[in-house]
């Protein structure tokens, strides 16, 4: 069975982080979240993947090629505009002649997930999760073991059985989806299609996830999704590590790394390839540092995402925080991470204050921003890719 991987998105709410790379490639325990879907989908017996790319679609083309590294084959269809998910499924209407399964390329999911899904006999099913509040997802109704509704982002959710973007579908679903017409939204939406589906006739079920779901689309939800691969992180150290440093728990040292003395980790941890860490740093818990990363001196950090060629040299404090590509810290960068009140942390989305739930969160850095030394950045902060701060900044 081929799998289908949605991975064309723009990724608008992930802004900055999103301004020189697809979602899909941000980095999750120092692995792009599309290379989690097909190592899952691989260990759920997937050989074949159709991946629909749009938004700088070259860097999953370099990074996959035709998937012969990982014993699979990887083709891909390019959707020119992204016109929803119904149309990113269409356009890979030539690419399948039996059923198929679709996979959206910005959550984590599970191998067994993706087996159950694809043992099922029915004409489709949908894979559902039972959350809080599914107002902003599509929601579905059900009557005994079948799907009679799907309704996107109900003001009045039905049920809080959220649609989790995995699907399996008969060819047929590519009659519905040339049939389905644009929403309020502008967007040729799969759940028409699957409406469409249904009132056909066709037996549509429903799997409920009672396994992992991430679904990541906002930039806090990397670092839910960061903590929960790090959780089954086990321990290899293929780096330096000097006499002295201490490692505690899970660690990964990569390759050409040095550790140095007086470093105090305790994982679960990830750290890259050719890294400089210490001398008398301190990385604690589910942080996923990249390639190439300088942490230095009287550094803390914990709970973060530090991607490639970054340097925290001096007397810095990062906690709960993204850090894009090739930053710099200056000396005594700090940054808040945890309200006086307690309360939760707003965050600015396309221009609009978002609560993101979540008692402690940092900062939002994009690509290459360089902070003056003593800068002090307030809770959910973002900073702009390329932006610079001067000696002493406050950021709000
Ligand atoms: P979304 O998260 O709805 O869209 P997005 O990735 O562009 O993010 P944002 O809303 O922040 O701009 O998309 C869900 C998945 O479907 C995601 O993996 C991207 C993919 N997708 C396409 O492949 N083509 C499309 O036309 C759309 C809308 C989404």
């Amino acid at each position: 069975m081929k799998a289908f991987i949605l991975a064309a998105g723009e990724g608008t709410r992930m802004r900055p982080l999103t301004d020189r790379r697809p979602k899909v490639m941000l980095p999750i325990g120092n692995k792009p979240i599309l290379e989690h879907i097909i190592d899952e989908a691989v260990d759920a017996g997937i050989r074949q993947f159709v991946i629909v790319t749009g938004y700088m679609e070259n860097s999953i083309r370099e990074y996959f090629g035709d998937g012969l590294q990982k014993d699979v084959s990887i083709e891909y269809v390019f959707q020119k505009e992204q016109n929803g998910t119904g149309h990113a499924i269409g356009c890979a209407e030539d690419y399948v002649d039996d059923r198929f399964i679709v996979l959206n390329g910005d959550m984590l999911i599970s191998s067994v997930q993706i087996k159950n899904l694809i043992t099922r006999a029915e004409d489709a099913v949908l894979t559902v999760k039972e959350v809080e509040d599914p107002c902003n997802f599509g929601v579905i109704c059900t009557a005994g073991e079948k799907v009679t509704q799907i309704v996107e982002k109900p003001e009045k959710p039905p049920t809080n059985l959220a649609n989790a973007g995995i699907y399996l579908f008969p060819q047929s679903i590519f009659d519905y989806i040339r049939k389905t017409p644009e929403s309020p939204r502008g967007e040729i939406e799969i759940t028409d299609s699957i409406q469409m589906l249904i009132d056909s006739g066709a037996s549509v079920g429903y799997e409920v996830f009672r396994d992992t779901w991430i679904d990541i689309g906002r930039p806090w939800d990397m670092l839910t999704a960061n903590k929960h691969v790090l959780s089954g992180l086990e321990g290899n150290i293929m780096g330096e590590v000097e006499p002295n440093a201490t490692l505690k728990g899970e660690i990964v040292v990569g390759a050409g790394t040095v550790i140095r003395s007086g470093a105090y980790i305790i994982g679960p941890v990830v750290i890259g390839k050719d890294c400089d860490i210490g001398p008398n740093c301190f990385i604690r818990p589910s942080t996923a540092i990249g390639d190439n990363v300088r942490i230095g001196n009287a550094v803390e950090i914990k709970n973060c995402v530090v991607m490639d060629e970054t340097n925290i040299g001096h007397l810095s404090y990062v906690g709960d925080s993204v850090i894009g590509h090739d930053c710099n810290f200056g000396a005594g960068t700090k940054v808040a991470n945890l309200r006086h009140d307690g309360r939760t942390i707003r965050v600015m989305i396309k221009g609009e204050k978002v609560d993101s739930g979540q008692r402690k969160l940092g900062v939002i850095m994009g690509d290459g921003v360089h902070t003056g030394i003593n800068t002090c950045i307030n809770v959910g902060s973002v900073l702009k890719t390329g932006r610079c701060t001067g000696l002493g900044e406050v950021v709000k």
